[in-house]
């Protein structure tokens, strides 16, 4: 709590990871929070202290006061909506519903294959890792890529003419397939995440990220 009684805003968050979408929200936003480290490499996500805030292990997790929620994606729709007046979300029903469309896609269509390739490359087990879902998650990844990369000829953000909350979860998601060398066919794309991580108000790019904790 700040010293006039405001609440100030918590982010459970682990340098290289999803919790980069909620810095990066609230950043734009020009909102102070207090950043809490979970050391994922140390295993501090499957702490009882940790669990009893996500059972789920997982982070982001954004605290406000009493109120705690996960899910980056419901996290920065959370923020867009506390802070409506920053302009992250359109109040027009049709914007809105294209923020949630381009935000839906970005965690369905694009993260889970990456998801599936970070599982079968570097989380599971070796001995339960399958090489042909590699194969098969990045041509996933490319099919719906393509989709993106023709929508966003001709255009500076994802939905209307200004930044929103559905930029700044592709931007990530985008930087993540660029960490996988699955941008260099998708020109636009790459052009338009180097184009927000331009932005004064971004969060470290993932490889950068990824430095700072080794
Ligand atoms: N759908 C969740 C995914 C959260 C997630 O899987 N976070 C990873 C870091 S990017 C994590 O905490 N992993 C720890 C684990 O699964 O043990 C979100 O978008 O917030």
């Amino acid at each position: 709590m700040k010293e006039d009684g405001e609440i100030v805003i918590q982010l459970y968050e682990f340098a290289p990871t999803r919790s980069i979408r909620v810095r990066w929200t609230l950043q734009e936003l020009g909102v102070d929070f207090e950043s809490v480290t979970v050391n994922l490499a140390a295993g501090e996500h499957r702490s009882p202290e940790f669990l009893k805030i996500n059972p789920a292990g997982k982070l982001p997790v954004l605290v406000d006061g009493g109120f705690a929620l996960t899910e980056s994606v419901a996290i920065v729709l959370y923020l867009a909506e506390k802070y409506l007046h920053k302009g992250l979300l359109p109040t027009e029903l049709q914007q809105r519903a294209q923020v949630n469309r381009w935000l839906l896609f970005a965690a369905t269509e694009l993260e889970q294959p990456l998801w599936r390739i970070t599982r079968h490359t570097a989380l599971y087990p070796e001995h339960l890792r399958l090489t042909a879902d590699i194969s098969l998650a990045r041509q996933d990844f490319k099919d719906m890529a393509a989709v993106m990369e023709a929508h966003m000829q001709g255009r500076l953000f994802i939905v209307g003419e200004t930044l929103t909350v559905a930029d700044l979860v592709s931007a990530y998601t985008l930087d993540w397939a660029n960490e996988v060398q699955l941008l260099d066919d998708f020109p636009q794309l790459f052009a338009y995440m180097e184009r927000m991580y331009a932005r004064s108000n971004a969060p470290p790019r993932i490889a950068e990220a990824l430095a700072s904790i080794n």
